[in-house]
């Protein structure tokens, strides 16, 4: 093996972090990129290769050994390609960068929270917790790049990590009616997501691909799971999610069947 091998789920957002890194640097091709179906049980010479753990993305490294955790395997990336660094190299700004990136644990668990709860008496308190997530980010914006769009001069390594979150969290516009409020204390969160979503390096997916694979996700179900009464997930790979119709969006008063999906 000549290059490093990334196994990964598609529309995974930990995995499409790699991949912006890879653009970013203009390495995408030196990496082969091996898709795993989420919706089997991994297979054995997979697990053989992660002693056991299921979670991707994984890298192997041209010589065999393995790497997990995607904020790990991006700053190997990183490191052993450091022409065209992404990462700030000034250790005052390195610091604030990874500051805002241990922002992101928070950020995940709330949007997939909401996106996954059946309580529709929770709605307004996950909503409120959502805004309180986007605040924070505000605040941080506000204190350490207030004019932006970005952390510093260009798309970096904070935005690396969070837009694909950003672009996940479309599932909660379609889901959930949810929507940034045009309110001066998120204007400036605003105006960091939309300049992450439009930025050419993070174009892996699309609002229609992540609604549609996403459906599952929204009645509770994660990780490629079976929802009672289905027969296939909505994150399986087959049928192609540009042949399925959009999935019908009032995930609180209807369950879809397969067919309702274009399964
Ligand atoms: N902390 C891990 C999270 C990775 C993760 O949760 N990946 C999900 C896909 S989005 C996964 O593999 N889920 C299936 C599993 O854990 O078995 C990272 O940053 O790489």
């Amino acid at each position: 093996m000549t290059h490093p091998t990334i196994y990964h789920i598609p529309v995974c957002p930990f995995c499409q972090r790699l991949d912006i890194l890879l653009t970013l640097k203009s390495r995408r091709d030196e990496v082969d990129f091996q898709l795993i179906d989420i919706t089997h049980p991994r297979p054995d010479w997979l697990l053989h290769k992660t002693r056991g753990t299921t979670a991707l993305p994984i890298l192997e490294t041209a010589d065999g050994h393995i790497i997990k955790e995607s904020l790990v395997i991006l700053q190997y990336l990183e490191d052993i390609y450091p022409e065209r660094p992404v990462a700030q190299r000034d250790p005052w700004r390195h610091a604030v960068e990874n500051m805002l990136t241990r922002m992101d644990g928070e950020f995940f668990s709330q949007g997939y929270t909401w996106l996954m709860n059946q309580d529709p008496a929770l709605r307004e308190a996950l909503r409120e917790g959502m805004l309180k997530q986007y605040a924070q980010l505000n605040d941080f914006l506000l204190e350490h790049a207030p004019s932006g769009p970005f952390l510093f001069e260009d798309f970096g390594w904070a935005e690396t990590v969070f837009t694909p979150f950003f672009e996940r969290f479309w599932f909660l516009e379609y889901y959930e009616n949810f929507v940034l409020p045009d309110e001066p204390r998120y204007a400036r969160v605003r105006a960091w997501v939309e300049a992450c979503i439009g930025h050419p390096a993070a174009q892996q997916t699309t609002r229609e691909e992540v609604v549609k694979l996403y459906y599952d996700y929204s009645k509770g179900a994660g990780n490629g799971a079976l929802l009672p009464g289905r027969s296939k997930s909505s994150m399986a790979f087959e049928p192609d999610w540009r042949d399925r119709p959009w999935p019908p969006k009032n995930k609180y008063e209807h369950s879809a069947t397969d067919a309702e999906l274009g399964l």
